[in-house]
């Protein structure tokens, strides 16, 4: 089988990172057309240059890396520095990446990306808010029937909130860019905090990205320690959870997830519950199933899987 083409959508953030060198470790199976970054986890100019760092520390400048979206569709960005740090890449000393940023605007190549390939051959990987997505559906309307599928990291039902009692990050960011790709008629598969959160880098998991004794090994293992303690402080949880690394794991061993195929909404209104994903879990409603919301993973699978990856880098 050909590798799967992918575009992968992001606002790196250290588990972006781990997302994106699980897909360049893996060009037998996946072939990453391009990185688009959005303003998210820290502002654009930021995502855009952690971007281009993940690609050369994996040896990958032929990647390019489009700048896109920088702002919701109509709201003011919120940040999350307190996570990911100042930089966004907080943890291990990076070098400033010298390659140059794709002259295209991200949108304009996830359109053009999609007219020119065959359709349902490209997929859409989403690690951030999903305001360069939206706006491509938006500006292009024909593209939602090019699409393969759209893998993406994003909301919670059972985990409810991380940014407010109710919100994930990356839906509460954006979350009219959220309503618009729910509604798409897109197929989606989604990684919310229910699944993400059982992804955590424990200390023996940690220390095998180390082992790996290579600069991607000890840069991971850094970053996700720097990850952990944020969440440890806030969760008291034993590690730092894996959010964006299960989008490209799924591409790799779907066997590794089990979810249910349900009907997801976005609130765009409510004051409380602003960006909630309100996932029909149980059917209690007669809402057409949109998505599949993933629940569990078989977290050693999957982290025997990354290690074993990452030491390809
Ligand atoms: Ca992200």
């Amino acid at each position: 089988m050909p590798p799967r083409k992918i575009i992968i959508d992001t606002d790196p953030g250290q588990d972006d990172a781990v997302a994106i060198l699980l897909a360049l470790s893996s060009p037998d199976e996946i072939e990453v057309l391009g990185l688009t970054t959005v303003a998210g986890n820290v502002p654009l100019d930021l995502t855009t240059r952690n971007a281009r760092i993940v690609c050369e520390l994996a040896g990958r400048t032929d990647v390019a890396v489009y700048a896109g979206c920088d702002r919701p569709l109509g709201r003011d960005l919120v940040t999350a520095e307190h996570v990911h740090g100042k930089t966004g890449l907080d943890g291990p000393k990076l070098l400033e990446p010298t390659m140059e940023i794709a002259p295209e605007h991200a949108v304009e190549f996830i359109i053009e990306t999609l007219r020119e390939q065959p359709a349902g051959t490209v997929s859409l990987c989403p690690l951030g808010p999903l305001t360069n997505i939206a706006t491509a559906l938006q500006k292009a309307p024909d593209i939602a029937a090019k699409v393969q599928e759209i893998v993406l990291m994003g909301g919670a039902y059972f985990e409810v909130g991380n940014i407010t009692p109710t919100a994930e990050f990356n839906i509460y960011v954006d979350p009219e860019a959220a309503d618009v790709v729910f509604k798409s008629g897109i197929k989606i598969t989604v990684m919310p905090l229910d699944v993400t959160h059982k992804a955590l880098v424990t200390k023996e998991r940690n220390d095998a990205f180390r082992a790996l004794g290579t600069p991607v090994g000890v840069a991971v293992a850094e970053m996700t320690d720097f990850f952990e303690r944020f969440d440890k402080e806030k969760y008291g949880s034993t590690g730092a959870p894996l959010h964006d690394p299960c989008v490209t794991a799924y591409l790799l061993k779907p066997e590794l997830f089990s979810g249910r195929h349900i009907n997801v909404e976005i609130e765009t209104t409510s004051e409380l519950t602003l960006g909630m994903t309100v996932a029909d879990w149980w059917g209690v409603t007669e809402r057409k199933p949109n998505a599949t919301f993933i629940g569990d993973i078989d977290a050693e699978g999957f982290f025997a899987l990354l290690t074993e990856r990452l030491a390809r880098l």
